[in-house]
């Protein structure tokens, strides 16, 4: 049996299997949990990450304005599936340089010493990794962008590793990206980051053709006793354009940018019709993932046809079981 290194949280939101279910991951039966126009200048509510907070939750949202722009939102929940989405976005205090606002968008946010550091895809001079930091979801610091554009998909570790922060991320281009690899970098500082290491990469065949054209890391790595549990998006090319599916994969505990195990079969993709009606159809796009220590259930928040917010339900063990039984070869 996988064991989650974590906490308990014996509040995460669940609901069973359903009977007869044999898939890897089940929805919530009440998806999509956020609605487009969870707030006032909202058309969409998408790709946003939760975390427990203060017995409760918090997280930080990316709501699309009626102008389509994109910006972050904080959030409050008791349940982890009902929020109340503050309607004016987040202000970030720090160097007017590096705060002025481009857009912001895909949020993850990830608990460490004390502190929620949250990190996007941030514009400045195209597309890349805006990091910064919260203790209570209200005041937020912002420090210097991770990287030079262009880069979408920052993920942080939620511990260091060999002494150093860690950061999955995804090189990209200034544009809709027909391509792209996960490779993982260090930093002592949160500033300067640097050892990037390649982790892995597309399959262009049709080994795994869903995860053909790109894969970006998704909720910030799940530390199991048999490695990082690394939840990531996969996109294929076709007629219709993208779809995006989730997969998942373990990395090694001390040397993540050794791949353990990776499964050849998605864990999660667009099927339900609000996972393919919407204003981009057929994406399911993860962001975040609540786990239980005691138990190794996990809920897993992701973006539907960038439009609304679902939740989907998972095990440790039920994951790492479906990757070794359907492993890429
Ligand atoms: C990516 C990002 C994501 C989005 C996806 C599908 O480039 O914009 O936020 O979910 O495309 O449109």
């Amino acid at each position: 049996m996988a064991r989650i290194l974590a906490d308990a949280l014996p509040n995460l939101p669940w609901q069973d299997r359903p009977a007869g279910c044999t898939d890897p991951v089940w929805r919530y039966s009440g998806n999509p949990i956020i609605q487009r126009n969870a707030i006032p200048s909202s058309n969409s509510v998408f790709n946003s990450a939760a975390v427990p907070f203060k017995g409760g939750f918090a997280g930080v949202f990316r709501c699309d304005s009626r102008s389509v722009s994109m910006d972050l939102f904080a959030g409050f929940s008791d349940d982890g599936l009902h929020w109340r989405i503050d309607p004016d976005p987040i202000r970030f205090e720090g160097d007017p340089e590096v705060t002025a606002r481009e857009y912001r968008y895909d949020p993850r946010v990830c608990f460490m010493d004390g502190r929620y550091y949250v990190t996007w895809c941030n514009g400045y001079h195209g597309p890349t990794i805006g990091i910064g930091w919260t203790e209570d979801f209200q005041t937020f610091h912002q420090l210097e962008n991770a990287f030079l554009p262009y880069n979408r998909n920052g993920v942080l570790f939620p511990r260091k590793i060999g002494g150093r922060y860690a950061m999955l991320s995804r090189p990209s281009d200034t544009g809709h990206t027909p391509f792209g690899d996960i490779f993982v970098s260090f930093s002592p500082d949160l500033t300067y980051w640097g050892g990037h290491r390649y982790v892995m990469g597309t399959i262009r065949d049709d080994r795994s053709a869903w995860q053909s054209t790109k894969i970006g890391p998704g909720p910030i790595p799940i530390e199991t006793d048999e490695g990082w549990l690394l939840i990531y998006h996969g996109v294929l090319t076709t007629c219709n354009g993208y779809v995006y599916r989730v997969g998942a994969a373990l990395l090694d505990l001390e040397r993540p940018w050794i791949v353990k195990e990776r499964g050849a079969w998605y864990i999660l993709g667009p099927q339900e019709l609000y996972e393919c009606v919407g204003d981009v159809p057929n994406v399911t796009f993860p962001c975040a993932a609540l786990c239980d220590g005691a138990t190794g259930r996990i809920a897993m928040y992701y973006g539907c046809a960038d439009t609304v917010t679902g939740i989907a339900f998972t095990t440790a063990d039920d994951l790492i079981a479906f990757i070794k039984a359907h492993p890429l070869k």
